[in-house]
């Protein structure tokens, strides 16, 4: 099947290759008998219950320590997950995501439009994690963001050290004392979505928390959840100074991204539109090379911790 998605042909030349491997496959394909005696297989539904509780709360107390943390599955985290998980298949990883739909901006392109633009040399993510494209010289074309979005996340949920938990919020992060007595990031705290945008309504909802050697953050420009981890950090006097997003220019945005991805505090790794919020980098639109390398410069920096 890998090779029905090898992205660096030309696409007129895909259809054909896709038909023929096609009317190969087909005579593999399973096939389906949904007549009258047709029925499931019995299940109780306490069966249905356990089976997704168990594996929850395993995974709760498997990641309650983890490695690292990725807070924001959108373009640059879900990226740097993909990157993290299978260039370390050791390390456990866990990505929490806000939402209940993982992805982010990155569904569309811009605005309502489906494709999604890829500068060059971003293209060869592309080609690793498969995802077919239009050449257009200095950019490539995906069809449909939700293609790349939806490929990237199957990539990096499948691996069997990585674990998202969604519809959950990091509303602060841990800062401890390492063992030679300086300070720096050591998890995160989180509750459900639904619970931290109500606390209003009901006192003292506490929270959960994940301890972890590294925080990746990627959790976009500020909005009402976005540039979290940089804004708690400010608040915090961890981070002297926040910059600002400013007005769009594609060529220099994207070029500042992937630069000024880095360490921003001890334990603290942010990627993404974030960045644009503690640098000051112009907004870059629609074009997503520079989210793509900048989660991959990310777990570059975080593997670098790693190794200290
Ligand atoms: O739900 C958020 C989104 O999926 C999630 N998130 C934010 N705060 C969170 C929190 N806890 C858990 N406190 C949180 N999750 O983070 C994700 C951020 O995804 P994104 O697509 O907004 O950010 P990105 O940096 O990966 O990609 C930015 C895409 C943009 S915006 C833009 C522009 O306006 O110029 N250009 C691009 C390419």
């Amino acid at each position: 099947v890998q090779n029905l998605f090898k992205s660096d042909l030309p696409v007129e030349k895909d259809v054909a290759l896709v038909k023929n491997e096609y009317n190969t496959l087909a005579k593999s394909f399973p096939t389906y008998q949904l007549d009258d005696a047709f029925n499931f297989s019995p299940i109780r539904e306490s069966t249905v219950s356990r089976a997704m509780t168990r594996r929850y709360f395993a995974d709760l107390d498997k990641y309650a320590e983890s490695d690292i943390v990725i807070v924001g599955a959108g373009s640059a985290g879900l990226t740097a997950a993909y990157y993290l998980g299978t260039r370390r298949p050791d390390l456990k990883i866990a990505i929490i995501e806000a939402s209940v739909a993982p992805g982010g901006g990155a569904w569309l392109g811009g605005q309502l439009f489906s494709a999604m633009v890829v500068r060059k040399p971003a293209d060869a993510f592309l080609r690793e994690i498969g995802v077919p494209y239009e050449d257009e010289g200095e950019y490539v074309v995906i069809k449909h963001a939700a293609l790349f979005t939806s490929t990237v996340m199957a990539r990096a949920l499948s691996l069997p050290n990585i674990k998202l938990f969604n519809a959950t919020a990091v509303e602060d992060l841990i800062v401890k004392a390492d063992q030679d007595g300086n300070q720096r990031i050591a998890g995160v705290v989180t509750n459900w979505t639904l619970v931290s945008l109500n606390h209003g309504l009901q006192s003292c909802m506490d929270p959960n928390t994940i301890n972890a050697h590294l925080v990746l953050s990627a959790t976009g420009h500020d909005g009402p959840f976005g540039a979290f981890c940089v804004k708690r950090a400010h608040q915090a006097g961890l981070v002297p100074h926040l910059g600002d997003m400013r007005p769009l220019d594609m060529n220099r945005s994207e070029n500042l991204i992937v630069k000024g991805t880095r360490e921003v505090y001890p334990g603290l790794v942010v990627s993404g539109m974030e960045l644009s919020e503690i640098d000051g980098a112009n907004r870059m639109g629609p074009t997503f090379g520079g989210m793509m390398f900048s989660g991959i410069k990310a777990a570059q920096e975080a593997l670098n911790v790693f190794e200290e």
